[in-house]
């Protein structure tokens, strides 16, 4: 089974991730794994942190001469403040040592108070470096290698934002794999450009004022081939796979599949995608996409559509959260670090890998093969004899 594991903090040395269970035989480069995870530095509203990241990475184990072994992938990914200066070397020492400058007014909305409650901790930062977005990087370095895969089966998955806090994307019109330049175009990852213009001033009135905003992704996924995951059973249904791995992205708290929240408003007799015969492709379509791709916890075939909906960042740079000290107990306002307005644009992408992740590892689990080619010849074969 595909899977993988990240380790690292947000200021540390490096983040790592370790691929498990990839066929032998894919073709992967630096090259192409850094240009999706420059993709994740995208977006109107990120922080200064961003303007000097460079997600510097080295293949570690697993590729030879640009093709996986079979064996676990292992990636490193440089935080670029601690190799190309001394900042952060004496706070993030893996050494014995303590912190001079402990963070104790925690942030709410963050995992500062709940994480040093857990795991009895008297400094916020002992939490937050592991619960930063950051991590999302390590995973945005597995999803590369997910859709270099997937990319064998003909399968695409890409993402666009369709809200900016307030401001949403009316136009109806969903971006095809051929529009992803165009979506990446847009500062904000908008396949609008009336909205593009209305979601940055919203991000520039918001940075003004020092604070942060949420918005939600929609990520498509072309070309999925009908039958990946299970109604069998709870653990094998595709679209609560899906759900969780995208919940699991920092900061999001809603996802939905298809047009859930809607279909839940309406009669039955208009709430699903009537099937019909369609002589021309040999094959089964849906009339309309409300399902978003899946029935009974199964691909369909069809588009599959997944919404991720991120609150506001919990940092602000001008704090006026209230809050309490965790050492005096006294009221106070949320502590200061750097931080971004909005990390929607870039949640998009991180989106778009863990569905790619998901959709990787289920279509291994269906196809199985220890080469690329065994794992393709598989898929055909199960495509060829479909009834
Ligand atoms: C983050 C805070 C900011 C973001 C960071 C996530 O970092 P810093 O505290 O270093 O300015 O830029 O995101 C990334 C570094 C990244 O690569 O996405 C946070 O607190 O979650």
């Amino acid at each position: 089974m595909l899977r993988f594991l990240t380790a690292g903090e947000s200021h540390g040395q490096a983040l790592v991730v370790i691929i498990e269970g990839l066929p032998a035989g894919l073709e992967i480069t630096v090259e192409e794994i850094q240009a999706e995870m420059a993709r994740r530095r995208l977006g109107y509203g990120r922080g200064p942190r961003q303007r000097f990241e460079e997600d510097e990475l080295t293949l570690v184990g697993g590729v030879r001469h640009g093709r996986t072994l079979g064996s676990p992938v292992a990636i490193e990914i440089k935080n670029s403040e601690w190799f190309r200066s001394d900042k952060w070397h004496d706070e993030m020492s893996p050494a014995p040592g303590v912190t001079k400058d402990p963070l104790t007014s925690v942030r709410p909305g963050h995992a500062d108070l709940v994480g040093m409650q857990k795991y009895g901790f008297t400094d916020a930062r002992d939490v937050l470096e592991r619960a930063s977005a950051r991590e999302t990087a390590a995973r945005v370095a597995a999803g590369a290698v997910a859709k270099k895969l997937l990319s064998h089966l003909g399968v695409s998955v890409i993402s666009h934002i369709t809200q900016m806090g307030p401001v949403h994307n009316t136009s109806g019109v969903r971006p095809r794999p051929a529009d992803l330049a165009a979506v990446d175009a847009s500062e904000v990852r908008c396949f609008d450009p009336a909205t593009t213009e209305a979601m940055i001033e919203e991000i520039k009135a918001c940075a003004k004022d020092g604070d942060s905003l949420g918005g939600v992704a929609e990520v498509l996924a072309y070309g999925v081939p009908v039958g990946l995951g299970s109604h069998v059973h709870w653990d094998r249904k595709i679209d609560a796979a899906l759900a969780q791995a995208v919940m699991s992205i920092q900061a999001v708290k809603g996802v939905e599949i298809g047009d859930a929240f809607d279909v839940a408003g309406r009669r039955g007799s208009v709430a699903h995608d009537p099937i019909s015969w369609v002589p021309q492709l040999n094959d089964y379509r849906r009339d309309s996409s409300l399902a978003g791709g899946t029935e009974g916890g199964i691909t369909t075939g069809e588009l599959l559509v997944v919404r991720a909906a991120m609150k506001p960042l919990a940092t602000l740079n001008r704090p006026t959260l209230k809050t309490v000290d965790v050492v005096t107990k006294e009221q106070t306002v949320s502590f200061k670090e750097r931080t971004d307005v909005t990390a929607v644009p870039a949640m998009g992408v991180v989106a778009e890998t863990m569905v790619a992740l998901v959709l990787a590892a289920e279509a291994q689990r269906k196809f199985g093969g220890d080469s690329v080619s065994e794992f393709v010849r598989n898929a055909q074969g199960f495509r060829a004899t479909l009834p």
